[in-house]
């Protein structure tokens, strides 16, 4: 049987503290039983999936979702557990200063509210030990004239070079776009193309976040992410899936060969070396099914589609693509799409101790029994909380 270790042991998947925590859509945030109630239970939660996956060794934290009042207290607990805190998510979304933007806003006053929320989120890295400051603006406009698009984007490079200024050793800012939502006519930034722009305007530190939900239908975002990789500035993907817009579904349930693509582009672009600095996140909400045992399976839905990437025969297909053997091309990756991994990962995870089964392992391990009975009281976090 083929041994991917190689190539497998370098992805290490970042889960997002807020996958773990009630979630919904303007309609409704339907609760669930369980639900950390604070970011010390996300980190809980987040560990188990590490414990049983072998492959989500970092947790993502939302500021100020998961503000606590000492953030090394929080890291300690965190490696106490066996993970470690990945990326600092700023929000500067949901402030009622924000209605005309952030860092884009016409107003002096709010730009500087929003710049010294992206500062404190630095002062946090300093503390926790991230590498990665992640950005993300709703900053837009609803209808032409609104506002001058050029004014914004002046002042979203001043904002972003204040910031950039600030960070400090192997820290790196990570700009990720979103074509559209909350904004409806024009988002400040909405896509890859801006986002490039302003990482190679500030410096080697910035680098551009691939949300696989943020783009238009029928987007190419393999082509994106070669283009990224060859450019040096992928920095990171938010993985999630999406049948029409920013879903945030399970990474690979909506579209399983795109996730195959993308991660193909990641193998042959040296994406899946960890010294290419790509950092593999999940950005979900879980609103119907049970949010630790779906971060699983996101987990390895990811583990899967990297490898049946690995499983590519490079060689076949460089001397079918030179060859301009178009259907002999398009064979040789499918070949490797279409053949079951399940048993490699199995053997891959039996070979680090784990269970062949991540899910049944989890099950068996009667932690969301035992999870309800602790967390009965108190208000549970997450959206609407
Ligand atoms: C915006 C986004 C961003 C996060 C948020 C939770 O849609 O993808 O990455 O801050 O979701
Ligand atoms: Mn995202």
């Amino acid at each position: 049987m083929t041994d991917l270790s190689a190539g497998l042991d370098g992805l290490a998947i970042e889960t997002p503290s807020w996958a773990y925590a009630n979630s919904g859509t303007r309609f409704k945030v339907f609760a669930q039983k369980g639900v950390p109630r604070d970011p010390f239970e996300k980190v809980a939660d987040a560990a188990r999936v590490h414990a049983f996956t072998g492959a989500a060794p970092t947790v993502a934290l939302h500021i100020p979702w998961d503000r606590v009042s000492d953030y090394s207290v929080l890291a300690d607990y965190a490696a106490g557990q066996g993970v470690r805190l990945g990326a600092i998510n700023a929000n500067v979304f949901q402030d009622d200063d924000y209605l005309l933007g952030s860092v884009t806003n016409p107003d002096p006053r709010v730009r500087r509210k929003a710049v010294d929320h992206l500062l404190e989120c630095v002062d946090i890295m300093d503390v926790t030990g991230s590498r990665d400051l992640k950005l993300w603006f709703s900053d837009g406009i609803n209808y032409p004239g609104q506002d001058d698009l050029r004014t914004r984007q002046d002042r979203l490079a001043e904002a972003l070079a204040e910031v950039y200024a600030r960070l400090g050793g192997d820290q790196r800012l990570l700009l990720e776009y979103k074509l559209f939502e909350p904004a409806f006519y024009a988002t400040d930034v909405p896509d890859w193309g801006t986002s490039l722009l302003h990482c190679l305007a500030l410096g080697p530190k910035a680098m551009v976040c691939v949300d696989t939900g943020h783009h238009a239908p029928g987007t190419n975002i393999e082509f994106i992410v070669a283009s990224l990789l060859r450019a040096g500035r992928l920095g990171a993907f938010d993985f999630n899936s999406r049948f029409y817009a920013d879903d945030d579904l399970m990474v690979g349930a909506a579209d399983p060969f795109q996730l195959f693509r993308i991660m193909y582009e990641v193998v042959r672009g040296g994406g899946l070396d960890p010294a290419s600095g790509v950092a593999f996140m999940l950005d979900q909400c879980h609103n119907v099914e049970p949010k630790i045992q779906g971060q699983i399976r996101s987990v390895m839905n990811v583990q899967e589609a990297a490898a049946k990437a690995l499983l590519v025969d490079a060689a076949a297909l460089r001397s079918a693509q030179d060859a301009g053997d178009v259907l002999e091309a398009n064979a040789v990756l499918m070949d490797a799409y279409d053949t079951d991994v399940r048993p490699l990962l199995a053997a891959w995870r039996e070979r680090r101790g784990l269970r062949p089964d991540p899910i049944a392992a989890y099950k068996a391990s009667g932690y969301f029994d035992t999870i309800v009975a602790e967390r009965a009281g108190g208000a549970q976090a997450g959206w609407g909380a």
